[in-house]
């Protein structure tokens, strides 16, 4: 009796401690702070001075840093966009579901318009949502659209309240923007086609008139259809000419527009998803920029990108919002370098490591393609920190809805309320996560096991080591976490473990 006492007791005063860390936290904080979420595109781990980069400088996201928690071991849960994308939007593993690979610019929407979404989280709790930037998760009910109406379902009916964005990546057409359902700046008299099969309109294509590109394609690696601004794109498209984007301008487009947003609702909750393109290709930066880094337009489009986040970081302050608003920032996947275009990324490196201390890049199991730069800043978050907690973005649903006082959805099966961590209160992270680039891995503590694949290991044409082997890999990151010493047959019970865990991960 006594005993049972004392237990009740013990795990009473655990439970009003750990209570109390939320608590007196939970006190230091707005209620409802603005959430301003960054993702840029294909920003690997070593691409910023914050993560080790010394041939580049990033003083704006590294404020970021300074002011706020860095972390060392957060993933995007996939080594490429959509999936990326998919998961942030939904908080389930992307792998659990057909259909969310890396998609063309005419797919339909994947993401399901009946179920909670992160924008969801946030207008449930009452705040404006706005998505600014790169989609790719694909417009409307079917392949075949027309694109000189109304298109929807799109980014509105998953939850934001206002969008403009591209529909997939910089190097697929349409070239265009979309405001809400519509492509902005359409003339009625030269209407849009898009087709990824077979050329539509007159327009010249990148294989039949490469004397007109300003950027060449690198050779077996297509990004030689439609000529858009004298860049060759992935599929075709004609018509739409007054409505099709200027490289050198889509970053400072979204930037305006990202900062309209902002201005507008200053005196409400709001949340903006700040998509931004860069360093994906085609990199053809603002002549401001080019030239700038010394290493190709991969390095002037990662200083446009920094610039662009300092102007976000400016304005907050201007306006006396900053401590009133969260800053996260991340990517979508690892590095590469040549990814389609001849534009000095490979020639002009100088030494650069995008991956820093990691193997592989973007397309890749291996660390690189998952582990990425992952910064928070702003209302409530520990400042000058570093946490090493196991994190995911496919969290930051749950860990907003705790945020905000709701528990996580149903639906959201695969994301973990971690709220105190991602503020950098708490270096309790997840148990374990798991990476996926075609081939799953599972990072648990200091392992990481790589399931057999009989995909290929090496990718020529973007020079990425995909980690892909029939043989189990496994590594023990806390001594090796270049991936390089294989222990599966020195610890087969670890294997085991971790197999084991990917086979229920696989059957829920
Ligand atoms: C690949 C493209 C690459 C890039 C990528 C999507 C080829 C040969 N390569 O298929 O250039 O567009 O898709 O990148 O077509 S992501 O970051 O949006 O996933
Ligand atoms: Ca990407």
């Amino acid at each position: 009796m006594l005993k049972r006492k004392l237990f009740l007791y013990l795990t009473s005063i655990g439970f009003v401690f750990s209570q109390h860390i939320f608590v007196s936290y939970t006190q230091t904080r707005p209620e409802k702070p603005n959430v301003v979420f960054i993702y840029v595109d294909d920003l690997g781990y070593g691409d910023l001075s914050s993560y080790g980069a010394t041939k580049i400088k990033t003083p704006n996201v590294d404020r970021l840093a300074a002011q706020g928690t860095r972390f060392t071991n957060a993933h995007s849960t996939s080594a490429t966009c959509t999936p990326s994308r998919f998961a942030l939007m939904t908080g389930v593993y992307p792998w659990r579901q057909q259909g969310t690979g890396i998609l063309p610019g005419d797919a339909k929407l994947i993401v399901p318009t009946d179920k909670t979404t992160l924008p969801k989280v946030f207008k449930n709790a009452g705040y404006k949502t706005a998505v600014v930037g790169k989609w790719h998760l694909g417009l409307g009910t079917q392949v075949e659209k027309n694109w000189n109406g109304d298109i929807k379902p799109g980014p509105n009916e998953v939850g934001f309240d206002y969008s403009f964005i591209f529909p997939a990546t910089a190097d697929r057409v349409p070239t265009v923007f979309l405001e809400n359902h519509r492509v902005l700046g359409l003339d009625d008299a030269d209407p849009i086609q898009v087709d990824y099969e077979k050329k539509v309109g007159n327009d010249p294509t990148g294989k039949e008139n490469p004397e007109l590109l300003k950027m060449q394609s690198s050779p077996g690696q297509g990004h030689n259809n439609t000529i858009v601004n004298g860049i060759g794109r992935i599929g075709f498209m004609s018509g739409g000419h007054m409505a099709r984007w200027v490289d050198e301008e889509v970053t400072g487009t979204f930037l305006s527009v990202a900062q309209q947003f902002i201005k507008d609702n200053k005196d409400n909750p709001f949340f903006l998803f700040f998509s931004l393109n860069e360093p994906h290709v085609p990199r053809m930066p603002s002549t401001f920029f080019r030239g700038k880094s010394g290493l190709g337009y991969r390095g002037d489009a990662i200083l446009q990108l920094d610039w662009t986040v300092g102007q976000i970081l400016d304005q907050l302050e201007l306006l006396g919002i900053s401590d009133n608003t969260i800053v996260i920032f991340s990517s979508d996947n690892g590095p590469v370098l040549d990814d389609g275009y001849v534009d000095g990324a490979v020639t002009q490196l100088n030494g650069h490591t995008p991956a820093g201390p990691l193997r592989g890049g973007k397309y890749s199991i291996f660390e690189a393609g998952t582990r990425v730069p992952f910064l928070v800043s702003g209302a409530g978050v520990a400042k000058n920190k570093v946490s090493d907690a196991l994190f995911s973005q496919i969290d930051i649903l749950a860990s907003a809805a705790q945020l905000l006082g709701m528990s996580t959805p149903p639906e959201a099966m695969d994301s973990e309320a971690l709220a105190t961590t991602l503020l950098g209160h708490n270096e309790q992270g997840r148990e374990y996560f798991i990476e996926h680039a075609g081939t799953l891995a599972v990072v648990k503590g200091q392992w990481k096991y790589i399931a057999p694949s009989n995909g290929p290991a090496y990718a020529k044409l973007t020079d990425t080591e995909l980690g892909n082997s029939p043989e189990p890999q496994l590594y023990d990151l806390s001594k090796d976490i270049g991936e390089k010493d294989n222990l599966a047959k020195k610890y087969p019970e670890k294997v085991k473990e971790l197999e084991e865990i990917l086979r229920s991960e696989r059957n829920k």
